[in-house]
């Protein structure tokens, strides 16, 4: 098997994203199976354990409370109730969770002790344990570590260039340093991102660009084509086309042949002929369950019946990578620092998020 390649540039990633489509996925369908069962799909639930009410800006995001959106918010969940949806996921197939707070960033105390006990249980059900919680430190990381915390997902989003027409309350370098804590741990890297924003062919190989140049590269890349919610400032956007969400699923596949690379938000939109293009461009992971975090997913029995019909078996979990141990909080080498982190703001303006909020201002 070839050494991965580290240093794709942006033209090289152009030129595979613009091949004729005939070619890229007989080039994607062929990496995948140098490194993959293509008749493996990794099924991952994701649950919201906090919703809305974030204080960042995201222009694509329904749970940014700046945005006038119908979603409705939660405080904490408790632990029982996250074991409990956990084992369902479990008993419909599920081998990972997903567990998701609208957080800037994790912040020491309480409720980051109620995550990392939410961690400690899923990993003794024997799933793999995903997080995504905002930015975190070293620290941060290492207690999810030791918890036995799989994956951290913390996403790009797209290029460098294009996330400041999306984001003005965190920058860039954040992500990256956020992904940099986690890789001083043995969690795996879990980053990706929207296509459909707005964003050019050149932004989207930018994106790949900054993923397949992290050495590693991220054990699983999730790609979101973006769910446009009335309220965000990205509400007006046309659906992406098929054509592109498999050719950047293609691209991905080929630039990155180890990762999971993960059909994420905007499966309903999709067809299953759709589908089926992407698990054969190389796509081995879904997000299953009849939620995203606020908006809808396939139901996972119609899934099901998709990966019946194609031949598509569920992936189990910690085949991998071993499944981490679990250290108890009594036991454990890492405290609660009480950090304050100054993680950037860069606070330009982006004309649609301010319209979006003036919009909201007068809606409440
Ligand atoms: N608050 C944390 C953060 O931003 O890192 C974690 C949760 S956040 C909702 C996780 C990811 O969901 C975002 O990075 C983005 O890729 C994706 N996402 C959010 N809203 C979306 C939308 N409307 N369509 C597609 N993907 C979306
Ligand atoms: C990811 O890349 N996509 C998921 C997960 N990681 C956290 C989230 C998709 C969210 C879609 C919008 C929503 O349901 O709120
Ligand atoms: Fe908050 Fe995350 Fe949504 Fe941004 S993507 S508004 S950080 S929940």
């Amino acid at each position: 098997m070839s050494a991965t390649k580290h240093d794709w540039t942006k033209q090289e990633i152009i030129d595979i994203y613009n091949k004729p489509l005939m070619e890229l996925l007989y080039d994607a369908a062929t990496t995948h199976r140098l490194h993959h069962d293509p008749n493996t799909v990794q099924v991952s639930t994701l649950l919201s354990i906090k919703t809305g009410g974030c204080p960042e800006d995201c222009g694509y995001c329904p749970q940014a409370a700046r945005y006038h959106t119908d979603i409705e918010g939660n405080d904490l969940m408790s632990v029982q109730q996250v074991k409990a949806q956990a084992l369902r996921a479990k008993s419909s197939g599920s081998s990972r969770v997903c567990m998701g707070a609208a957080w800037r960033n994790v912040k020491d105390g309480e409720e980051f002790d109620q995550v990392l006990e939410m961690v400690r249980t899923i990993n003794k059900l024997d799933m793999e344990v995903c997080c995504t919680l905002g930015m975190i430190t070293e620290n941060q990381a290492k207690r999810l570590a030791e918890a036995g915390l799989y994956a951290y997902n913390h996403n790009l989003d797209s290029s460098e260039e294009y996330y400041k027409e999306v984001i003005s309350t965190r920058g860039f370098e954040d992500r990256l340093e956020t992904i940099d804590n986690v890789r001083k741990t043995n969690v795996t890297v879990c980053s990706g991102g929207i296509i459909g924003m707005g964003e050019a062919i050149e932004d989207r190989a930018g994106m790949l660009v900054a993923l397949s140049t992290l050495n590693p590269q991220p054990e699983s890349v999730p790609i979101n084509a973006l769910v446009a919610v009335d309220g965000t400032p990205l509400e007006d956007q046309e659906p992406v086309s098929i054509w592109d969400m498999v050719r950047m699923v293609a691209t991905t596949r080929i630039v990155m042949p180890e990762t999971q690379v993960r059909l994420s938000a905007g499966r309903t939109q999709m067809t299953r002929e759709g589908q089926a293009m992407c698990f054969f461009a190389g796509a081995n992971s879904i997000f299953a369950g009849d939620k995203l975090l606020t908006t809808p997913n396939p139901d996972v029995n119609e899934d099901m019946e998709m990966f019946k019909l194609l031949g598509l078996n569920p992936q189990k979990p910690f085949i991998k990578k071993m499944q981490p141990e679990t250290i108890e909080a009594k036991d454990s080498q890492y405290q609660d620092l009480g950090e304050k982190p100054k993680w950037t703001r860069p606070e330009h303006t982006i004309e649609r998020n301010e319209t979006a909020k003036q919009k909201s201002k007068l809606a409440n």
